[in-house]
């Protein structure tokens, strides 16, 4: 009896400190990662309180008034440290609204449309979300620095259990809108999206936006850690045998129903977003079953960096239908009918048919 009561805590525990509740988040099994229920986005923004978890090690508990960030390595003349006071009270704050995607969303429909199964999270379509994150520029936090004219790539460390990093060229790195983020949507930033700052890199995945930073590394040579050589990297076809790091995030749309849909018959609006990195979305297509392609309507435009909305009425008849939908950058580039395969299976991008049924 002691034994079962040990495993059924240890399945339970929980290491995220936000409530998860079902009605809001799709829980992936790893008591780390939390998805967005793509049923659950009331406005451009998602809440906070759904916004999807991804967590390589428990969140951490940092205090403020400890905490300092410090700049160093090769590529700086002097060695910086800020405390969070300073984060406040001695640079311009900005917000911007971006969307986070991790690189693995959707693997589990991924797994599905290739008949295989894939490492890492399950992820449904909930590994993407919006908000507005307040904080420094990235640029104004180097500038006191110095910052050499060799310097090539700029590497944020967590004080997380993994020590998670990851690099970024300079030219991302100087960006207007790379940010350490201070607060989202308006309140200070949650334990669980990395108080007290956490670096936003507009358009990538969201495996360069590091939580709970505390050193950022300036280098004047490429940088090669973990998660840019063995996760993150695309590995399969038309990939170097050592891999791709993955940078922009491809185009996709989401349908907000569950998977699979319920409907009651009759005229109604069918809603969703769509997101493609760093380019924005200018256009998104939609097919009922084996209808032709008709245009959705784009309700908020894409941005660079932050997704679009879009609707379009529907009349169903009772019966199972498959809904298509398919997104467009700003470029032309738009959605596969399948997506290209890699070994750790990311950056799944096909058009999806999601399946929903009217009775
Ligand atoms: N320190 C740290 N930063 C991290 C991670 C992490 O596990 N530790 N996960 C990364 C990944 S893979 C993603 S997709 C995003 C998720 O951010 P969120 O949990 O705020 O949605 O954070 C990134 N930053
Ligand atoms: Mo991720």
């Amino acid at each position: 009896m002691t034994e079962q009561h040990t495993a059924t805590r240890a399945l339970t525990t929980r290491e995220v400190v936000k409530p998860t509740p079902a009605d809001l988040m799709e829980d992936t099994g790893t008591g780390l990662d939390f998805g967005t229920r793509p049923d659950r986005l009331p406005g451009h923004l998602t809440p906070t309180d759904r916004f999807f978890i991804r967590n390589h090690a428990p969140t951490p508990r940092l205090d403020p008034t400890a905490w300092t960030l410090r700049i160093e390595g090769g590529g700086v003349r002097v060695p910086v440290s800020y405390t969070y006071d300073d984060l406040w009270s001695r640079f311009p704050m900005i917000s911007v609204v971006r969307t986070l995607e991790c690189a693995g969303n959707r693997r589990a429909l991924f797994a599905e449309e290739v008949g295989a199964r894939f490492e890492g999270t399950q992820w449904g379509r909930g590994a993407v979300g919006t908000a507005e994150w307040t904080g420094v520029r990235l640029r104004d936090l180097l500038e006191p620095a110095g910052i050499t004219s060799r310097a090539c790539e700029i590497m944020p460390e967590s004080l997380d259990a993994v020590r998670a990093r990851r690099p970024m060229p300079l030219a991302k790195a100087l960006a207007d809108d790379t940010l350490l983020a201070v607060a989202m949507n308006g309140e200070i930033l949650p334990p669980d999206h990395g108080f007290p700052a956490r670096i936003v890199v507009s358009g990538w995945l969201g495996a360069a936006s590091i939580k709970w930073v505390g050193r950022i590394e300036v280098s004047e040579r490429p940088l090669h850690v973990p998660w840019n050589t063995r996760d993150y990297v695309l590995i399969g076809p038309g990939h170097p045998p050592e891999g791709t790091p993955i940078t922009g995030v491809p185009v996709s749309a989401l349908v907000e129903l569950p998977w699979p849909g319920r409907l009651r018959p009759g005229p109604q609006i069918v809603r969703g977003r769509a997101f493609a990195g760093e380019r924005p979305v200018v256009a998104v297509d939609y097919r009922i079953d084996h209808d032709p392609w008709r245009p959705a309507v784009l309700t908020t435009p894409g941005t660079a960096g932050a997704w679009a909305r879009w609707q379009f009425h529907w009349n169903p008849r009772p019966g199972d239908h498959v809904i298509r939908v398919r997104a467009s950058d700003d470029q032309g580039r738009s959605q596969p009918d399948s997506s290209p395969w890699n070994a750790l299976g990311y950056c799944q991008n096909a058009v999806l048919a999601h399946p929903v049924m009217v009775g």
